[in-house]
């Protein structure tokens, strides 16, 4: 679709168009283009900025990535289609591995990304097929279905987007969970331990900047930079920011005169 230079909404607008494209591709679910909507309704009232509780979060998340034993990326849908380079950047810059895990799984749609991530530079991408052999335990939707080199040995796992049942059987295994999500009173925002209350496709390019700006500090700050974070204070912080915000637009001129 052709969008004007000028449009007002033009950065929106060509985020969704990535997602309509990954819909017709069949990386997409038809759920995921409505959970964007649900996003995007945050984005806006969050002023489509990065705003400092997740500045925070991220550098607790890419402390937490560095220190971790065996780091995992997983992917769904609507991530693959909006960042696959980040992902691949971000795996390549702390030996993350990358897992296909989809809510509405299906064997083509794996398949489909996987190739997408692959066409993206990706080494190796885990969850697809015959490799998502393992079980999440108490989980009953497809994404209880993991490889068993990655999610199931995983210590920490960087799940954006995710679902809040998973997100609670994933911290039900000890697993330190981060997360990327613009709503944070999901369950899977109140669940994490890292929780970056930010739209991906500005927060991934942020943690990989991160990642490499803290790649060669000592494992002790890692560590302190960690036990300073917490996640409780950005949550209680993202929503005072969203009643401030909004009650500062409640007192000006709000009609837009043409
Ligand atoms: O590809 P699949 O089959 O694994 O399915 C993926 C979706 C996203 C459809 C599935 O995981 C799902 O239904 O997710 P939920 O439960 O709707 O949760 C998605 C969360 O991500 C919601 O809290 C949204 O507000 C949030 N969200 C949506 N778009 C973005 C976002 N957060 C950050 N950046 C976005 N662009």
């Amino acid at each position: 679709m052709n969008i004007p230079f000028n449009h007002p909404r033009r950065e929106s607008l060509l985020i969704r168009e990535r997602l309509v494209d990954g819909f017709r591709n069949g990386i997409v679910a038809p759920e995921g283009l409505i959970a964007h909507g649900r996003g995007e309704c945050f984005d806006y009232i969050l002023g489509e900025k990065t705003q400092e509780f997740a500045l925070r979060a991220i550098e607790a998340a890419a402390a937490a990535i560095l220190l971790a034993n065996h780091p995992v990326i997983s992917v769904n849908g609507n991530v693959a289609a909006l960042v696959p380079e980040y992902i691949v950047k971000l795996a390549e810059e702390t030996g993350a591995l990358i897992e296909v895990n989809l809510f509405y799984r299906t064997r083509e749609r794996e398949e489909a990304i996987k190739q997408h991530l692959l066409s993206h530079g990706a080494r190796e991408v885990l969850g697809v097929g015959e490799d998502a052999s393992a079980t999440i335990p108490e989980l009953f939707s497809e994404r209880r279905r993991v490889s068993p080199r990655g999610i199931l040995i995983a210590d920490v796992v960087l799940v954006p987007l995710e679902d809040g049942d998973r997100t609670e059987a994933l911290k039900r295994l000890g697993k330190f969970v981060v997360t990327i999500d613009l709503n944070p009173l999901s369950r899977t925002a109140r669940t994490a331990d890292v929780t970056i209350i930010d739209n991906v496709v500005r927060a991934m390019p942020l943690l990989v900047e991160k990642v490499r700006e803290l790649k060669g500090r000592d494992r002790g700050v890692l560590k302190e930079t960690i036990s300073r974070y917490n996640n409780n204070e950005t949550l209680q912080e993202a929503l005072r920011f969203i009643s401030h915000r909004l009650v500062e637009l409640a007192s000006r001129e709000l009609r837009i005169r043409v």
